[in-house]
C-alpha cells in the first residue's frame, strides 16, 4: 500500500500567520516638534482554508506535505504605515474529504462540493498601531498593541469517496467484476480473495444519458469490525453513498446468513449505515439452473429486493441497473440530501484504533517533527521603542 497512488488519510501539521504588531511611533520632523503619534496598525496574518476542488480524487497531492504555513502579518510602521497582510493559504482537497484533529480525533469539518471553502484556522489581526490611541488626554501614547498569536493544529484528512451505489460483499463475490461489466472501470479480477486492495470507482449509463457512480472496495469478512482481513477501513469509502448492493455469491451454502454477517459488520461500523437503501444481487447465477433459483428464493431475505445476476453471461444485469435506478430516485432515498452539506453524521475518530492503522500503513508518520522556520516571539517581552526621526 505504502506506493500505491490511492491516498485516502494523511497526517498534516497547519499554522496559520500571526498578527503583525503595531508601531509605536511619534512624529518627529523638521519644525514640527510635537509631531504626535503616528506608529501604524499591524497587517493581519494569514489563514489556512480547505477547499473542494473536483479535480482531485486522492490526497496523494498532500501525502508528502507535512507542513503547511500561513504568512505572518507585517508589523506597522512610522508614518501610519499598515503593515503587510500575510498571504492565505488555500488547500485544494477532494469532494468527499473530512478532516480531523489528530490529536483528540474530533471531527472538525468536512469538504464534499467544489469550491467550497472552509476556513480551518484563522490568522492572528494584526495589532492597532499608537496612533489609534491618541484622544484628548493622552496626546502621545506610548504604547502599541501585540498582534494576535497564531493558530496551529495538527488534522487528518480523511477521503470518503463519493459515490451513488456502494457495492459490499465477501472478498471474491464478483464485485470488481460487475463493476468492470457495467463500467468502463478495470479493476483487477482473479479467482482468490482480496484481490481489490483499494477502493476503484465506475460510471454505469443507464437509459437515456443518466447514470449514477458505483464504488467498488476490497472485500469485507466476518470480524472485520475487529481487524480481520483488510478491517473496515475502506468501509468509509461507502458511508456516503445513498444505495449499498450488497453481493453474496449463488454457490454459497447459506445466503441469507452470509447477508446477514455483512449486515453486522456494517452496523459495528456504524449504525447509520442500515439507515440506507439496499438491494441484494445474487452473483454468479451462471452456476445455478432455473429450478435452484426459484428453490433459493424462498430461503432469501425479504425485507430488500433481490436481483439473480451473472456477469459473465449478463444474466439480470439489466435488472438490477433497474432496481438500482428506481431505488435511488425513490421518494425515501433522498439522494441530493444526502450529498449535501451536514446530512452525514461523522463520527469522532477513536485514535486508538487509529494509531495502529496508520502505524501498519506509514510508519513514518509518527515522528513528525514541527520545526518552526521563523521563532515565534515571545509577546510579554514585547518592547516599543521611540524611534526617532529625522
Ligand atoms: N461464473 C462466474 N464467475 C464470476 C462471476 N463474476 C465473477 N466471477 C469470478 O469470481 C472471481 C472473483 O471475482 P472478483 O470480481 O475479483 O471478486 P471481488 O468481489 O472483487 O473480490 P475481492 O476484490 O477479492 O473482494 C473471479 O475469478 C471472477 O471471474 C459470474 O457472474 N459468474
Ligand atoms: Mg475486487
Amino acid at each position: 500500500m505504502a506506493d500505491s497512488n490511492f491516498v485516502d488519510y494523511v497526517k498534516i501539521y497547519c499554522r496559520s500567520g500571526k498578527g503583525g504588531r503595531g508601531s509605536m511611533h511619534l512624529r518627529h520632523v523638521k519644525y514640527q516638534p510635537n509631531g504626535g503619534p503616528d506608529g501604524g496598525d499591524g497587517g493581519n496574518g494569514g489563514s489556512i482554508y480547505l477547499r473542494g476542488n473536483h479535480n482531485y480524487w486522492t490526497l496523494l497531492h498532500l501525502k508528502y506535505q507535512r507542513h503547511i504555513h500561513a504568512e505572518h502579518g507585517g508589523n506597522g510602521g512610522r508614518d501610519k504605515c499598515h503593515g503587510t497582510n500575510g498571504k492565505d493559504v488555500y488547500i485544494d482537497v477532494p469532494c468527499g474529504t473530512v478532516v480531523y484533529n489528530a490529536e483528540t480525533g474530533k471531527y472538525i469539518c468536512d469538504v464534499t462540493y467544489d469550491k467550497q471553502e472552509v476556513l480551518l484556522l484563522k490568522g492572528g489581526r494584526g495589532g492597532l498601531g499608537n496612533f489609534q490611541f491618541r484622544t484628548s488626554t493622552n496626546q502621545a501614547p506610548r504604547y502599541a498593541q501585540p498582534g494576535e498569536p497564531m493558530e496551529e493544529l495538527t488534522i487528518i484528512m480523511e477521503l470518503k469517496l463519493l459515490a451513488d451505489v456502494g457495492l459490499v460483499g465477501f472478498p471474491n463475490a464478483g464485485k470488481s467484476t460487475l463493476l468492470s461489466t457495467l463500467s468502463s472501470a478495470r479493476p483487477k479480477i482473479a479467482n482468490y480473495p482480496f484481490t481489490t486492495l483499494e477502493p476503484s470507482l465506475g460510471i454505469v449509463a443507464y437509459h437515456d444519458h443518466k447514470s449514477f457512480v458505483m464504488a467498488d472496495i476490497p472485500g469485507i469478512i466476518e470480524g472485520a469490525s475487529s481487524g480481520k482481513g483488510l478491517g473496515l477501513r475502506f468501509l468509509r469509502h461507502i458511508e456516503r453513498n445513498s444505495l449499498l448492493l450488497f453481493m453474496v455469491p449463488g454457490d454459497t451454502d447459506d445466503i441469507k446468513h452470509e447477508y446477514e454477517v455483512l449486515l453486522n459488520e456494517l452496523q459495528q461500523f456504524n449504525p447509520e449505515m442500515l439507515d440506507k437503501h439496499r438491494v441484494l444481487a445474487i452473483t454468479k447465477s451462471d452456476l445455478l439452473d432455473d429450478e435452484l433459483i426459484e428453490m433459493l428464493r424462498e430461503t432469501l431475505p425479504e425485507d430488500l429486493p433481490v436481483v439473480f445476476i451473472s456477469s459473465v453471461t449478463g444474466l439480470g444485469l439489466n435488472e438490477l441497473k433497474d432496481v438500482l435506478w428506481r431505488e435511488l430516485n425513490s421518494e425515501s432515498n433522498k439522494l441530493q440530501e444526502i450529498t449535501a452539506e451536514d446530512t452525514l453524521v461523522h463520527r469522532d475518530k477513536d485514535m486508538r484504533i487509529f494509531a495502529e492503522e496508520m502505524q501498519a500503513e506509514d510508519a513514518d508518520f509518527d515522528d513528525i517533527e514541527f520545526v518552526e522556520e521563523d521563532e515565534i516571539e515571545d509577546l510579554d517581552d514585547y518592547e516599543y521603542e521611540v524611534e526617532e526621526g529625522e
